[in-house]
């Protein structure tokens, strides 16, 4: 047995939730490896919509078990919120949910610096969610962090308060920034009250049992590969690894145990935050994909930067993590439009390159565009691929010819019944 994963091509927001809930019958596990609540995974189905930030987009399926694994940073506070937003669908939470001893706990303070550090960049800050993302990641990579699993010792509260020392420590370089530590306190250590009632587990073993016991697993990423801390649009990404191999350190699983990698991705592209982001269209056109297809953040309501779907950076994003099959999503939003552009090479101070170059400050990233014929056809009520019209497949079959992978999935709304299996 092998663990699938599905993660996101371009920018996040590709509409992860979505498929992963579509495909959770499959599997016997769903395990998010890598982000925190920074991520909005959002999923509809009977008439109501969910936005999920730490759990598992698996977790409306009974007999599947949702692991939140070592790779995730978990807000507590956000976490119990989750779980109450849960409650009125009679979840039995603590029989689906499994959390990682190892996964890191984003405290008070990390949010406090992570807001400072922000507005200290001025212009050139990361357009961060602001949820303590960043200055966690750095407390564990500087080996300072707080564990799940330290919250079941009796020296937690000593530890905690010696990581709150440092960041006081710490805020104090940021003139100006002022902030009420005990309101945010209270609420926090609820939310340690909570996750010390659900079982924590050592998600390596956990894991590598249960493939060995032939049970089916699937990797669900955050966020996406163009945001990613090592092949990202740096600095602009967020601070984890977003690509297959997040999985493999984010969950303890071997290259080798790597199976089928599904790649998501829009019809077009959306950013939220700061960044390049070569195809955006800051005109009539980009407000109109972004009043279609509803493009504001999940998490904060943030309104997405949108353009025309970019082939170089999906090539990018395929070969980084061995995508196997593709799922294009949001394929309705483009029902009203004549003409469809896709870029498929950048010119870079003029000159034609086919991939990000590394000096993203520095230069002008033009892209380069050709032209696809619209379907102009409502596909919300399409429910085979077969009568999908043909300037549909005929995308289809171009975004095929150029990215060497099948798409094997198309999303034509955001319910669960709007999803279209191509082959
Ligand atoms: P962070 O919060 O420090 O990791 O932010 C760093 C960059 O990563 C981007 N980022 C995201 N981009 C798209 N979607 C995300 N999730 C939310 C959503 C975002 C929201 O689903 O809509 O609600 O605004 C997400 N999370 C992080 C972020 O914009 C920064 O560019
Ligand atoms: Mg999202």
């Amino acid at each position: 047995m092998k663990v699938d994963v599905l993660l996101g091509l371009q920018w996040g927001d590709e509409g992860k939730g979505k498929i992963v809930d579509v495909l959770t019958p499959q599997y016997d596990i769903i395990a998010r490896f890598q982000g925190g609540p920074n991520a909005g995974h959002t999923l509809e189905f009977e008439g109501v919509k969910h936005v999920l930030h730490t759990i598992p987009s698996g977790i409306f399926h009974s007999n599947v078990i949702n692991l939140i694994g070592n790779g995730v940073v978990i807000d507590p506070v956000v976490f119990q919120k989750e779980l109450e937003k849960l409650a009125p669908f009679k979840i039995d939470v603590a029989k689906r949910l499994v959390v990682s001893r190892k996964a890191h706990l984003i405290l008070p303070t990390h949010k406090l610096l992570d807001a400072a550090s922000e507005a200290s960049k001025g212009k050139n800050k990361i357009g961060s969610t602001l949820k303590g993302i960043g200055p966690t990641y750095m407390d564990k990579t500087g080996r300072n962090g707080l564990r799940v699993g330290d919250i079941f010792l009796p020296s937690f509260k000593e530890k905690y308060q010696a990581l709150v020392e440092k960041h006081l420590n710490m805020l104090k370089h940021y003139e100006g920034f002022e902030y009420n530590l005990a309101e945010l306190e209270g609420p926090w250590m609820e939310g340690i009250e909570v996750l010390r009632g659900l079982p924590a587990v050592d998600s390596e073993h956990y894991l590598n049992d249960a493939l060995k016991a032939g049970k089916k697993i699937l990797a669900e990423g955050a966020q996406g590969t163009m945001l990613d801390i090592d092949f990202g649009t740096y600095p602009f990404v967020t601070s984890s690894n977003t690509v297959t191999a997040g999985t493999c350190t984010g969950l303890g699983i071997a290259p080798s145990k790597i199976g089928d990698v599904i790649g998501i991705f829009k019809a077009y592209c959306t950013r939220v935050g700061s960044g390049p982001f070569p195809t955006e269209l800051e005109d009539e056109v980009g407000e109109k994909i972004r009043q279609e297809g509803r493009e504001f953040g999940s998490t904060t309501g943030r309104p997405r930067r949108c353009g025309w779907i970019d082939i170089p950076a999906m090539k990018y994003a395929i070969m980084i993590n061995g995508v196997t099959e593709l799922a294009m999503m949001k394929a309705d939003v483009l029902d009203t439009f004549d003409t469809i552009r896709a870029c498929t090479k950048y010119k870079v101070d003029g000159v034609e390159q086919d991939y990000m170059p590394y000096d993203i400050d520095g230069v002008t990233i033009e892209p380069v565009f050709e032209d696809i014929p619209g379907w102009n056809t409502d596909l919300t009520k399409l429910t085979s691929y077969e009568d999908a019209p043909a300037a549909l497949k005929s995308y289809v079959d171009y975004l095929e010819q150029h990215l060497q992978v099948p798409v094997t999935t198309v999303s034509v709304g955001p319910d669960r019944t709007q999803t279209l299996t191509t082959k």
